[in-house]
């Protein structure tokens, strides 16, 4: 499905990097493991891994996913919402312009691709903290330049959209309770988390694969019955710093 990955390394101050998660304070030695351990996950899928290496005044910038939104058609590089990780974008733009025809969310509109998920043609844009209404309709209206439907939705809690709500194929969404009743979502069957395991939403689905957090045996034995593939990565010091497994790369 993918063929592509792009990631960047954390850097040694990634702990400079914003949070709320109120988990303690992240180790780097620990998480420079998990990242390795993620990115030779990708490679045993097959997928050709780009490594970036960490951006300098950005710690938060090895969330790759949230400065570009990445489609088989064009990369979008986006505004991020918080004003510390805005200029990740330039350094992924001259990665991305070897693959992509390139276009650009412009201010005041701001987009992370954290809120933005594609499920086949159709592309669900959260606006939330970081996304506002104005990067969302920018965002939409370049999409459907290349014949992708668009709706936004809101984000009324957590960070981000996939957060809480992620594809994994076979129209089915997996998803904390927080949305299980939204009208936009009603066509898809819903694997919805028991809120003790609600971190799990945020699983990377990579067509014949489901890349999960460790530590949510409950989750994950019912996503094995319903036929996937799970591979668990221990991400425990992503979630310090507020990210999960799609944030840590761009896949196309
Ligand atoms: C931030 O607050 O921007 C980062 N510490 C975490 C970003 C996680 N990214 C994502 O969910 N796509």
């Amino acid at each position: 499905m993918f063929t592509y990955a792009i990631t960047r390394k954390p850097g040694v101050d990634f702990a400079d990097g914003l949070t709320q998660a109120g988990l303690g304070k992240p180790s780097y030695t620990r998480i420079t493991e998990q990242h390795s351990a993620y990115v030779n996950a990708l490679k045993q899928r097959q997928l050709q891994v780009v490594e970036l290496e960490p951006l300098g005044e950005h710690p938060d910038a090895y969330f790759v996913e949230d400065p570009a939104v990445v489609t088989p058609d064009i990369a979008v590089i986006t505004i991020p919402g918080a004003p510390s990780r805005q200029g990740e974008g330039d350094s992924l733009k001259q990665c991305l312009q070897q693959f992509r025809e390139i276009a650009q969310i412009e201010p005041p509109g701001t987009v992370d691709g954290g809120d933005v998920l594609m499920v086949e043609n159709h592309f669900f844009i959260g606006v939330s903290a970081r996304t506002n209404a104005h990067g969302a309709h920018q965002l939409g209206r370049i999409l459907e330049r290349f014949g992708y439907n668009w709706t936004t939705i809101t984000v009324q809690a957590g960070l981000h959209f996939k957060s809480d709500v992620n594809y994994i194929g076979n129209d089915t969404l997996l998803m904390t309770s927080r949305y299980s009743h939204v009208t936009q979502l009603h066509q898809f069957n819903k694997i919805i988390l028991k809120d003790d395991e609600a971190y799990a939403a945020n699983s990377l689905w990579l067509g014949d694969c489901l890349f999960m957090p460790q530590g949510f045996p409950e989750i994950k034995n019912r996503v094995e019955r319903a036929g996937h593939h799970v591979i668990q990565l221990d991400v425990s010091e992503v979630r310090k710093m507020d990210g999960g497994l799609t944030c840590l790369s761009l896949r196309f």
